[in-house]
């Protein structure tokens, strides 16, 4: 494996419960380094745009009103295959299938409302974070 990058975002759900420093140990814990890390709030039209794969999704516009709707943490981790190990800190999506010990396990509200976003590939992680960061904001 090599050194990866990868970009996450604390949904609002966790934000709002100040949950944001108990999932910065989980992914410390599990060797990931937060080498990027802002809390912004999403506008409608940067929600849409970030989840426009999901466009025809019958919860889109459910989970883009949710992702705007109070400020998130937008992160980039970094760490031998990063992006896979990131996918297991965080379980699976559906909090009654995620695994003991995940982030969504332990905190996610809903399948909607789940905790964490990750990116699930190398070219979807590259996107995601030079959306949300500029060159400045990312050392090395
Ligand atoms: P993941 O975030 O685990 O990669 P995706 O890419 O299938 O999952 O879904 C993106 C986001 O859409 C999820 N994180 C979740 O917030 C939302 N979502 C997925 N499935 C549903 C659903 N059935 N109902 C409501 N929201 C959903």
């Amino acid at each position: 494996m090599s050194l990866e990058r990868t970009f996450s975002i604390i949904k609002p759900d966790a934000t709002r419960r100040n949950l944001t420093g108990k999932i910065n140990a989980k992914f410390e814990a599990a060797g990931l380094r937060i080498v990027a890390q802002k809390r912004i709030q999403m506008t409608k039209a940067q929600a849409e745009s970030f989840y426009g794969v999901h466009a025809e999704r019958p919860f889109f516009d459910e989970l883009c009103e949710f992702m705007c709707s109070e400020p998130v943490i937008v992160q980039v981790l970094e760490g031998e295959g990063a992006i896979s190990r990131n996918r297991e800190v965080m379980g699976a999506t559906n909090p009654v299938d995620a695994a003991e010990g995940t982030i969504r396990a332990e905190f996610a509200e809903s399948v909607g409302e789940n905790s964490v976003h990750g990116s699930d590939a190398p070219e979807t992680a590259a996107e995601e974070i030079a959306y949300f960061f500029s060159g400045l904001e990312l050392i090395g």
